[in-house]
């Protein structure tokens, strides 16, 4: 049997049955040879920590929607992800909508107790907005027996998310990754920002990312094109997987990183984005990663009825799942 068992698309349907995270089990119907689990997954719908359009407390089950079309085998990687990890939709964190501080540790501990809290199970958080990264890095954290380095962490994203405050509050969708380093579950000096692309509040708004050594590679450092070629430039990408190493990495992925014109439905869009297919791209190319945990968050199901927000999102999450499939491979 595969570690991941689905239903039969030829008998039932992919459009019929209870809508789990890319027709995964729901945890509780996991077969005992599958345990301990690869993966588990869960949404966090909440939005309390926006500072712009609310909505993405929708996202966990438009993603779920979404993701009945996702398949099992990956084609650039060839491997059927389902044969190599076990995973399970482990159902949605609880949260406290009218307070932010309430939901985070709720999240935090769901996530840490999530499927007996077995230290080789990895979590991949939907959001929710990005405030939500916060519970589940700390979370991913706990699981890897809290390395003193703090994790090494891939950030993809318009924005930087390392601002100290918003409206007088420290915890918000603008400032997860600036708590993670001051609370030591992220070492800023292996953490990678891709796709920022402004405009900014002020220049100081990079003073962090640069006082603390984070990467920040822009938009336009990955337009450049020597070679006048019509593709990506990566190799800043490339350069930071070769210092990185066999380090454990957390994947964090805003899908405002995406072209508003691909991906809408989310709260603080910024035009000149990447396109969907160089999204996946710049995922596919993580290959070799460890993986140390994982989200997908910031999808605003409302502001896109066309549904391909959540489609794409729900395709990133399938290859982040396939980056780890892929690394045990060996
Ligand atoms: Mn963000």
């Amino acid at each position: 049997m595969p570690k991941t068992v689905l239903p039969d698309s030829r008998v039932s349907p992919r459009f019929a049955g209870l809508a789990t995270f890319c027709r995964y089990p729901r945890l509780a119907d996991v077969r005992p040879d599958n345990l301990p689990l690869d993966w588990a997954i869960y949404g966090v719908p909440f939005d309390g920590g926006v500072t712009y359009r609310p909505g993405a407390r929708f996202g966990p089950r438009a993603v779920r929607e979404a993701s009945q079309y996702v398949k099992r085998f990956h084609l650039t990687h060839n491997i059927d992800v389902c044969e190599a990890l076990s995973m399970a939709d482990a159902g949605d964190a609880p949260v406290a909508p009218f307070s932010i501080h309430d939901t985070l540790d709720r999240v935090a501990d769901f996530a840490t107790e999530l499927a007996d809290g077995a230290p080789g199970t990895r979590l991949l958080a939907v959001g929710g907005d990005h405030s939500i990264s916060y519970a589940n890095i700390r979370a991913a954290y706990a699981r890897a027996g809290e390395p003193a380095s703090g994790l090494a962490l891939i950030h993809f994203d318009a924005h930087l998310d390392t601002v100290d405050e918003v409206w007088g509050e420290k915890f918000s969708h603008a400032s997860p990754f600036r708590r993670a380093v001051e609370e030591g579950f992220v070492d800023p000096r292996n953490m990678l920002s891709v796709g920022v692309r402004g405009p900014l509040n002020s220049a100081d708004d990079l003073a962090f990312a640069r006082a603390n050594g984070v990467a920040v590679v822009s938009e336009i450092d990955l337009r450049a094109r020597p070679s006048g070629h019509a593709t990506l430039n990566l190799l800043p990408i490339t350069q930071f997987l070769q210092r990185l190493g066999k380090t454990p990495v957390y994947i964090t992925f805003d899908i405002d990183v995406v072209d508003p014109a691909y991906a809408p439905g989310t709260g603080t869009p910024c035009p000149g984005g990447f396109s969907a297919a160089e999204a996946i791209a710049m995922l596919r190319h993580l290959a070799g990663v460890r993986l140390a945990g994982a989200d997908v968050v910031e999808v605003l199901p409302a502001m896109d009825p066309s549904g391909n927000t959540a489609l794409l999102a729900a395709h990133v999450m399938f290859e982040i799942l396939a980056l780890d499939a892929v690394s045990r491979r060996a």
